[in-house]
């Protein structure tokens, strides 16, 4: 059974991941009406990733007797200067997005609540693994700069990684 604490902040955490889904859209929203197709497809299936970590949350929190709770979300930021500080705001909110997460784990282990820390543990792993692409990514939109013939690969090559880790993701 989960405490009234850590169900509430469980329940902050599914805002996060769903708020992170709706960043994440309007990422691909603006890729897609530039015509940069491959970080479109790329910004998309990060999209419907976060609201596949934000359901792992919500089921989890009623499973163990809570209820998961669904709130208002701000509005995203849908103006970017570039592709480039895009991908930054990508890596700052991963940042923000592990931050929180060990905040969560710190509660659990707080409370002693081995189930829910337990639990946790996929998002830990997830987190590194998110941050880390991201700063590959932004490592590459580094290198380019404004050359518009690297631009183009990218955004090929960017597509191309969708597919193999669509391809890859179980079921
Ligand atoms: Fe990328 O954030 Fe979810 O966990």
């Amino acid at each position: 059974m989960l405490s009234k604490s850590i169900e509430t902040a469980l329940n902050k955490q599914v805002r996060i991941e769903a708020e992170s889904s709706q960043i994440y859209l309007a990422m691909a929203i603006w890729a897609e009406v530039k015509g940069l197709e491959g970080i479109s497809s790329f910004m998309y299936s990060q999209s419907d990733e976060e609201r596949e970590h934000m359901l792992k949350l919500v089921k989890f929190i009623n499973e163990r007797g809570g209820q998961a709770h669904i709130s208002e979300l701000n509005a995203p930021n849908v103006k970017h200067k570039s592709y480039k500080e895009m991908f930054e705001k990508l890596l700052e909110h991963e940042i923000f997005v592990s931050e929180s997460i060990n905040e969560l784990v710190h509660i659990s282990l707080q409370e002693k609540d081995y189930a829910t820390h337990n639990f946790l543990q996929w998002y830990v792993a997830e987190q590194i693994e998110e941050e880390a692409m991201a700063r590959t990514i932004l490592d590459k939109v580094k290198m380019i700069g404004d050359d518009k013939g690297g631009l183009y690969l990218f955004d090929r090559d960017i597509q191309q990684m969708t597919i193999t880790s669509a391809a890859e993701t179980p079921e």
